[in-house]
């Protein structure tokens, strides 16, 4: 049964779009009132299977039997070799046109226009079916459904990654992922191989940083920010190009997990992050997104500021290079059926709409392979692109023939190019030509290339610039809050605890010293070593824009209020005014009844944004809720005999963010803040 959660009734798609015109042929593919077998024979009995007598063997003959086992034993497709994980969910993209200065991609430069998208989050280590809250880098893919075409932005909740090179990445997830021996551990980087490789391989310091960061474990899709991480070019109509960093910014604002809270909760609830975009969309409490560029001069040397703009562990501070804000996403629509959708939907770095273009980022270079390629085996074949869910709005007349899964029937003789047999107007085009080389002459508006002249002797190496390993490293440390320091510091603490071997602890910390002398006497502490002295950058200019903890306040839709009662609690008050807020309320009580979702034995603090206690009791699952909700900063409210619920649970009611008799206005508002920060300094260490 769905939760009932408040807010405006979800929005109907447009049934006129073309994506749901095609969907809407798909999912009336099969209908009818009588289970019939994939040939369309009626089935009046599906429950036994044609035997020889009832005792006797089973018939070969048996087609419905043989059918139904034989498609059920091939369901499954084999699972993305990174981002296994995700879920996903449709929206719309609306342009300000504040990119048509800088781009001729219609869907950016034409103020107002709307383009249908695809949006899939994912972790990056795990299995399919392995938790949503561990501690990874989270994916944010966006698939545009553009007039010109598909645009895939392909992009990570950090705008940094952990190596120069594609040719390294197999080297990089071969050791993040699990010990190949035991399998083991399961979507996490808390592990010797993970640590092996990135205490080596030093150009991972600043991404390795992100990863522990507060980043790692975001409290919802709806709060994390989306990084294309690579430079793109962009060309404008007149043919003038710029270099751009995109960037998606969550409208919800920035807003993490407390570490704690992210592995109770991949027990707990290991859907955390779908069920919570799924139940927002069911709801109307849609998940919006800007989209921003960054724009900066397309030089000859691709650099800004000495920042080198083709190395991927390098970003452009805010403060140097603006983030313009170019549109807007908002994710409204849930996929009818996952595997349909979300697990067939195919990414490629590589579709790409006339205006935008690639760099000479090795990463992204290589990435240009990768993704058609995996494709292939994993969707089974080269027409994936003819699948609902992956189907160009804009009209396809490829010239491609055949292969295995062709759902086309083409029509014509001459799939090929140039020739004399395909009329103008003809099923196979005429061909990519300019506008005037075309019958009628009407616009071209093809996929053209920038003419970069390309010139280079044939070297395996990088640009020197890309052997700065640590000054930005530095600079995002420094940037940070100082409980987001903290955190960092814990984090690494923690992962590195979990090791088995000394020698790679050792040589992290080395690493670290490079980066901050005291996060490295932090980690050595918590781990009883000495700390090394290394050198840190000297100079380092923090980029406040860095920070996730800053002291702004942000929408609440989405949040999660419990209420500590009995079945006879009254919430509907506090429920009708927070649901204007799009806030749900949820009444926690000793056993079931009338408006009583969760009891004693099923809730737990995880769920809760904010814990509001309103009767008396001595159970000590709700002393355990209550003081995770204590240790993870969230604001607790208190009234009536919820007082005595408090002190038996240890916490002091006059500690910051303990609220008295709070109305709707006072958890709004302390919900805004995202958690108590001001407790933060009275919780225990957990790295003395
Ligand atoms: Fe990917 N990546 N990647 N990646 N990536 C895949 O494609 C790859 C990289 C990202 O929701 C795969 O369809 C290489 C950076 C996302 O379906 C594969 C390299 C960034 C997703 C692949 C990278 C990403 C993928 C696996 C180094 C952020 C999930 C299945 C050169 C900018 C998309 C698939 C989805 C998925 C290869 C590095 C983002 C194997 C070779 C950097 C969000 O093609």
């Amino acid at each position: 049964m769905k939760p009932t959660v408040p807010g405006p009734a979800a929005k109907e798609p447009a049934e006129t779009s073309p994506v749901a015109e095609s969907l809407a042929t798909a999912r009336g593919l099969q209908s009818g009132p009588d289970l019939t077998t994939s040939q369309g024979v009626r089935l009046p009995d599906t429950d036994h299977s044609l035997k020889a007598g009832p005792r006797g063997p089973t018939l070969l003959e048996d087609f419905h039997l043989r059918e139904k086992i034989t498609h059920f034993d091939h369901e499954r497709i084999p699972e993305r070799v990174v981002h296994a994980r995700g879920a996903g969910a449709y929206g719309t993209f609306t342009a300000y046109g504040s990119a048509a200065s800088v781009t001729s991609a219609g869907f950016l430069a034409e103020k107002g226009r709307e383009t249908e998208v695809f949006a899939r989050f994912s972790t990056v280590l795990g299995s399919r079916g392995s938790a949503d809250t561990v501690r990874d880098v989270r994916g944010f893919a966006v698939k545009f459904y553009t007039a010109e075409g598909n645009f895939d932005l392909v992009g990570n909740n950090m705008p940094v990654f952990f190596i120069q090179d594609a040719i390294k990445f197999p080297d990089l997830i071969h050791a993040a992922k699990w010990h190949p021996d035991r399998e083991i551990p399961q979507a996490q980087t808390a592990h010797d191989t993970f640590w092996d490789f990135v205490s080596l391989h030093t150009e991972a310091t600043h991404m390795v940083l992100w990863a522990m960061s507060d980043r790692g474990i975001p409290r919802s899709y709806r709060t994390m920010e989306g990084f294309g991480v690579h430079t793109f070019r962009l060309v404008n109509v007149d043919g003038t190009s710029s270099l751009v960093k995109f960037h998606w910014k969550p409208v919800a604002g920035v807003h993490s997990l407390a570490w704690e809270e992210a592995q109770l909760t991949a027990g707990f609830d290991p859907d955390f992050h779908r069920r919570d975009l799924a139940d927002s969309i069911d709801a109307g409490l849609f998940f919006e997104y800007e989209l921003g560029i960054q724009v900066l001069p397309d030089t000859d040397d691709e650099t800004f500021e000495g920042i080198d703009l083709l190395d991927p562990t390098k970003l452009v501070p805010e403060e140097l290079a603006p983030v313009q804000p170019v549109g807007k996403l908002t994710l409204n629509r849930n996929p009818d059926n996952f595997h349909a959708e979300t697990e067939q939907i195919a990414f490629h770095i590589g579709n790409l709409v006339p205006g935008i273009e690639v760099t000479n980022d090795p990463l992204l270079q290589g990435r240009l392979f990768s993704y058609l390629d995996t494709q292939l085996s994993r969707l089974g074949g080269p027409n994936f692109t003819q699948l609902p869910v992956n189907r160009a709005h804009a009209p396809v007349n490829d010239n491609l023939r055949d292969g295995i899964h062709q759902s086309v029937v083409h029509q014509g003789i001459a799939p090929y190019l140039p020739n004399s047999l395909a009329g103008a107007d003809g099923p196979v085009p005429a061909g990519a030509q300019s506008a005037e080389a075309r019958p009628g002459g009407e616009a071209g508006g093809g996929y053209v290339n920038l003419p970069e002249p390309v010139d280079g002797p044939k070297i395996r190496a990088n640009p020197v610039s890309f052997s700065d390993h640590y000054s930005q490293a530095a600079l995002f440390y420094a940037s940070l809050s100082p409980i987001e320091q903290g955190h960092v510091a814990e984090a690494i603490t923690f992962e590195l605890s979990k090791l088995y071997e000394q020698p790679i602890r050792e040589r992290v910390l080395e690493v670290l010293a490079n980066v901050d002398t005291e996060l490295t006497e932090q980690v050595a502490a918590g781990l009883g070593l000495p700390a090394p002295v290394g050198k840190p950058p000297a100079e380092v200019t923090p980029s406040p824009a860095l920070a996730q903890i800053d002291g702004r306040t942000w929408p609440v839709a989405g949040r999660i209020v419990g209420v500590i009662g009995t079945a006879d609690t009254d919430v509907s008050t506090l429920q009708r005014d927070l649901k204007t807020h799009g806030v749900v309320v949820r009444l926690i009580a000793p056993t079931g009844g009338d408006g009583v979702e969760r009891t004693f034995q099923t809730a737990r603090s995880v769920e809760f944004d904010t814990v509001l206690v309103t009767s008396a009791t001595t159970d000590p699952r709700v002393a355990v809720l209550l003081q995770e909700a204590y240790r993870h900063a969230k604001p607790i409210g208190v009234s009536g005999d919820g007082v005595r619920t408090l002190t038996a649970a240890g916490i002091d009611a006059t500690a910051p963010g303990i609220l008295p008799d709070p109305g709707a206005d006072q958890i709004v508002t302390a919900l805004a803040a995202h958690r108590v920060w001001d407790r933060v300094p009275l919780l225990k260490p957990p790295v003395s």
